[in-house]
């Protein structure tokens, strides 16, 4: 029989969860970068094997709200605890209290889903009896099911969890065909590592301002199968504009020629990257412009 379920991986920004995603699936699906809240959208990643699929929610991380977008995205993440079969909370191993702890154990608290408590980034821990003073707090606030330690980076006992997640799930059909790896669509995939980039190449408030828009893909001809794909980088001010496209556009560039590779890897096909930015002043407070960038109510 085969096992199958859903699995909500929640926790501060910057601790971990979306690389964790990445590495139980053993692929590179959602962006993770060291910049707190690179996840804006809740993503499915579909985990299957010979007994079991597993079907990991990957939630923005949860913070205070300050901007119409941060509230989505609290929501969003909270919003999927009740309906799913278990909850990782995951804490970041380095530090020894989360702000958020609080908040996110008093809703665990208050739901029937069970909850395991994934401590991660083990592999960078340099004092141990900080670690397990945290650990028994936490462990105090909540009666969490279970406590795992692991680095997701790193892949150390990432597989023992793996196991450990299948026996809570309950026997259950395929909820999602065996080829597919997300409930996402392609586009957002694709829009997703232009972000990364992005993210990976500015600093302080820009990577925040930017969203990525994909215009269109159409295929080349039939010859070549170069996929053509063209773009559109968003972001809040003319000087921010001004720092993406960088002198003589250089960083526009850099930035293309990075998610080109990437995306190649991710579609497996040769493609042909053309970006534009374009400046929606404050699109982060406006209802509308966030819809038209993706960040819609989830209706689940
Ligand atoms: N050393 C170490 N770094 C990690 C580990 N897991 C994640 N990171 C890093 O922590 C940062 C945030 O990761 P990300 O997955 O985007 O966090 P999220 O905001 O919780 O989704 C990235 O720079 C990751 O490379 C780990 O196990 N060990
Ligand atoms: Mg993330």
């Amino acid at each position: 029989m085969l096992k199958s379920g859903f699995v909500s991986i929640i926790g501060n920004a910057n601790v971990g969860k979306s690389t964790l995603l990445n590495t139980l699936l053993g692929e590179k699906l959602t962006i993770t970068s060291s910049k707190p809240q690179t996840t804006r959208n809740t993503i499915r990643g579909i985990y299957n094997d010979e007994d079991s699929q597993i079907v990991f929610i990957d939630t923005p991380g949860l913070h205070k709200p300050k901007h119409a977008l941060g509230e989505y995205m609290t929501k969003a993440a909270l919003r999927t605890l009740s309906a799913v079969d278990l909850i990782m909370y995951v804490v970041d191993a380095t530090l020894d209290r989360d702000e958020l702890d609080d908040m996110v154990l008093k809703n665990l608290r208050n739901l029937d889903t069970p909850s395991i408590l994934i401590i991660n980034k083990i592999d960078r821990v340099k004092d141990i009896n900080r670690l397990e003073t945290y650990v028994e707090t936490l462990k105090k606030r909540h009666n969490f099911d279970g406590v795992f330690a692991v680095s997701a980076l790193k892949g150390t006992y990432t597989d023992i969890l793996k196991d450990d997640i299948k026996a809570f799930l309950p026997e259950g059909p395929a909820y999602y065909p065996e080829h597919m790896r997300t409930d996402q669509p392609e586009k957002f995939l694709i829009a997703e590592r232009i972000r990364e980039k992005v993210l990976l190449t500015t600093r302080e408030e820009v990577p925040h301002s930017v969203a990525v828009i994909i215009d269109n893909i159409e295929m080349d001809d039939e010859h070549t199968h170069l996929l053509n794909i063209h773009g559109t980088i968003v972001v809040e001010r003319d000087s921010q504009k001004g720092i993406i496209i960088g002198k003589g556009g250089r960083m526009l560039k850099k930035i293309g020629t990075l998610a080109r590779k990437d995306i190649l890897h991710l579609l497996d096909t040769k493609i042909y990257l053309d970006l534009h930015v374009k400046v929606v002043k404050d699109w982060r407070n406006k209802a509308l412009e966030l819809r038209n960038f993706g960040y819609e109510e989830d209706p689940s």
